[in-house]
């Protein structure tokens, strides 16, 4: 136990394992574009699977192909995002002046068009049950951690600094939340390779 990884810009320290079976597949950094200008570094990432899980859902259909293989394979990563395998994506801020406002208005962009995406037009009110548990009153500084937690049954159950704030069961949602770290188009492409060939090695 005890065992770290960080990340290497942000020096984010993130646990190899957390809870009974969660293991960290890979890191990275959410990075957002200010005023057209300039990068900030908003949070470093990382993303946990349960490794059983994986292989009891997919080990028959994938388990012949090799990691490398794997990689590139587009059905893969859908069936990742899609089964009911509990995974945890845990944020660590780094960017010192998040106000809420800003965390609800990126979330309704970011999160906003995976579920345009994946579901259709109709479900502003799904996104809106789900910002609006961001209250005005919370706080999250710098240093803070952020679990978006996928738990059996696609419940999607978020919690600050081990403080919950409210879960949801949504299948959509969650594929949603997962697509913006190692989707079509995720924040960072390295992280997603790597999160990919780790998930595959659980085969
Ligand atoms: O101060 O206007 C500003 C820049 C804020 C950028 C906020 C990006 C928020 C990204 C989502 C964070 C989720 C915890
Ligand atoms: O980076 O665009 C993004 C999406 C990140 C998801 C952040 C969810 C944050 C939930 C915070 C609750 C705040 C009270
Ligand atoms: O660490 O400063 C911080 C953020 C604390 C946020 C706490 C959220 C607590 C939410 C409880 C609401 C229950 C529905």
């Amino acid at each position: 136990s005890g065992i770290s990884v960080l990340e290497s810009k942000t020096g984010a320290s993130f646990p190899s394992v957390i809870g009974p079976s969660l293991k960290l597949c890979g890191i990275g950094l959410r990075k957002k574009c200010v005023l057209g200008l300039k990068n900030i570094d908003v949070y470093a990432f990382g993303v946990y699977a349960d490794d059983e899980e994986i292989k009891r859902h997919l080990s028959e259909k994938y388990g012949k192909l090799s990691a490398s293989q794997l990689k590139e394979n587009k059905e893969f990563t859908e069936d990742l995002m899609e089964n009911d395998i509990p995974m945890t994506v845990r944020l660590q801020i780094v960017y010192g002046r998040l106000s809420i406002r800003s965390v609800r208005s990126a979330f309704e962009e970011s999160v906003g068009s995976r579920l345009q995406k994946f579901g259709g037009s109709d479900n502003k009110d799904l996104l809106r049950r789900f910002t609006s548990q961001f209250k005005d009153e919370f706080k999250i500084p710098r240093g803070s951690i952020i679990h978006l937690a996928r738990e059996k049954g696609h419940v999607l159950r978020t919690s600050i600094d081990g403080q919950e704030v409210g879960s949801i069961q949504s299948k959509l949602l969650c594929k949603s939340v997962l697509d913006l770290y190692f989707g079509d188009e995720p924040f960072d492409k390295q992280a997603k390779e790597e999160i990919e060939l780790n998930m595959a090695a659980y085969l």
